[in-house]
């Protein structure tokens, strides 16, 4: 049945800074696919309010703390879903952070904070729970790129050299562990309403008009957008898909120019 290419029942899937925005709507859309779904982010305490509202929802977490920067703690981590849960089977890289600062002004130290966490964080988290996908000849993995995995912006320069890199990276990991039956994929966001991006959303500022401006679907993603597209590279569907970035942006990257306006010729 063609449902059967979508299902996750018997698959453990940990996604990472899954205790709210998108990767809490991963999070809801694979469990609801029949996936096991564990979620990570940087403290305990968050994760309760997180776990409940995934009950409110009808879905049972696992959860689970640790920074994915930080290599003994994601090894402590991924320890416990294993020793609780059962070995990942499939892997959304979704934890990150942003720092909007010029680079004249960013400190380097900031910098490299974004990188080890947006990029060095993806690398940690999959190396460690590859080597089970291996041994399984089976495995997914998902990289949450960006828009800035391909254009720079103003003010984002480390979130930008990140998911850049976080791009190629997903195309290395593709090269290497393809022949073991993994796949790898990106999913570049356009822009979602979420609290990293309220910032630039709410209270009037200018970049709302500017977003609503250049995507021609004429709106702000939702976490459940990406949800959907998290599904289809989770699942059998998606066997020979590998090292690729799939845009889920309401068409930004597609077009140019305005869509609205004197452009909207
Ligand atoms: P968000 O609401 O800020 O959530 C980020 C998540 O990452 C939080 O759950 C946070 O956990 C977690 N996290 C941060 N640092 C961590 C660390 N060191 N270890 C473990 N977890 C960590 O962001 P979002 O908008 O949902 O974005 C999620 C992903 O999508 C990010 O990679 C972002 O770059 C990407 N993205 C977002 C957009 C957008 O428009 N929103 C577009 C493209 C790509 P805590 O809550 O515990 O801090
Ligand atoms: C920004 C936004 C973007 C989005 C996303 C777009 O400041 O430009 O936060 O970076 O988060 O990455 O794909």
């Amino acid at each position: 049945m063609i449902q059967d290419l979508f299902d996750l029942k018997g698959k453990v899937a940990l996604v990472t800074g899954g205790g709210h925005g998108i990767g809490m709507a991963i999070g809801k859309v694979l469990a609801q696919a029949g996936a096991k779904v564990c979620i990570n982010g940087t403290s305990a305490e968050k994760l309760v309010k997180s776990k409940a509202e995934f009950a409110e929802a009808g879905i049972d977490v696992f959860t689970v703390a640790f920074d994915v920067s930080n290599e003994q703690s994601v090894d402590e981590g991924i320890s416990q879903i294993e020793q609780e849960v059962g070995q990942v089977d499939i892997l959304v890289n979704n934890a990150g952070i942003i720092k909007r600062v010029p680079i004249l002004d960013m400190p380097v130290d900031d910098f490299k904070q974004v990188l080890d966490i947006d990029l060095v964080g993806p690398l940690i988290v999959s190396k460690r729970v590859a080597p089970g996908m291996i041994a399984k000849r089976a495995g997914k993995i998902i990289n949450i790129c960006s828009l800035m995995s391909i254009y720079g912006r103003t003010s984002v320069s480390a979130y930008a050299a990140a998911k850049g890199g976080l791009k190629l990276l997903t195309a290395n990991m593709a090269s290497e562990w393809a022949k073991y039956n993994i796949q790898i994929n990106g999913i570049g966001p356009g822009y979602i309403a979420t609290a990293q991006t309220a910032p630039i959303r709410e209270g009037g500022h200018p970049f709302n008009d500017l977003v609503m401006a250049r995507t021609p679907a004429g709106r702000w993603g939702t976490p459940e957008d990406i949800g959907y597209a998290a599904l289809f590279l989770s699942a059998k569907a998606s066997e020979f898909v590998n090292g690729q970035l799939l845009f889920v942006d309401g068409g930004i990257t597609a077009n140019f120019g305005y869509v609205k306006g004197e452009n909207d010729l």
